[in-house]
């Protein structure tokens, strides 16, 4: 049988430390499901479709991937889609109190579900859709930040939002 993960994310917008983290998750599973999801505790810059076409674009090179959005529980996504597994990326000590409180729960929500947590690559440690949402509304230069072909797209859509 197909083992299927789910990368989730807001991805807004879609940086090269989530693409990173995809093509690694693409690597481990016959599947991967990339989830738009809603953060309650965010608030969006980028629609949740603007969102899905950005990864799409960033994402071809990627054979067993299918991106969607979904506006609910994760723990509910994956038994409906028969995930196995959740693929997160982890960056810092910062990001771990968090994430293991959305693992521990998930695991609550569908005892089947598991969650992996990647190590960052170093390169993309500190790398966050908020930086980059920040720096180009500054006019700085995310071109270290996001794919190269969503560069264009990206930073006119930020640039002066602040
Ligand atoms: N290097 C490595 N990993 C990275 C990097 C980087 N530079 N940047 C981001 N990541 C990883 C993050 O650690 C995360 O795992 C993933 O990429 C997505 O990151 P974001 O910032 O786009 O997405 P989040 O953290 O806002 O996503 C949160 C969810 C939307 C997944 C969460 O809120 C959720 O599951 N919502 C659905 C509702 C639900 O089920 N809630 C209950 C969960 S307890």
């Amino acid at each position: 049988m197909d083992k299927i993960a789910i990368c989730p994310g807001s991805f807004d917008p879609v940086t090269l430390g989530h693409i990173d983290i995809i093509e690694r998750a693409s690597k481990m599973f016959n599947k991967v499901i990339v989830a738009v999801m809603v953060n309650p505790n965010k608030q969006p810059s980028f629609s949740i479709n603007e969102r899905i076409d950005l990864l799409k674009e960033a994402t071809t090179h990627i054979s067993n991937l299918e991106i969607v959005s979904f506006n609910g529980l994760l723990a509910s996504y994956a038994k409906e889609r028969s995930a196995v597994a959740v693929v997160k990326g982890l960056r810092a000590v910062s990001d771990f109190e968090y994430e293991f409180q959305m693992a521990l729960t998930n695991k609550k929500l569908n005892p089947d579900l598991e969650t992996i947590f990647l190590t960052t690559s170093a390169k993309y440690m500190y790398l966050s859709s908020s930086m980059v949402k920040q720096v180009a509304s500054f006019g700085g230069d995310i071109s270290d930040f996001v794919p190269a072909c969503l560069y264009d797209k990206i930073y006119s859509r930020l640039k002066g939002v602040n």
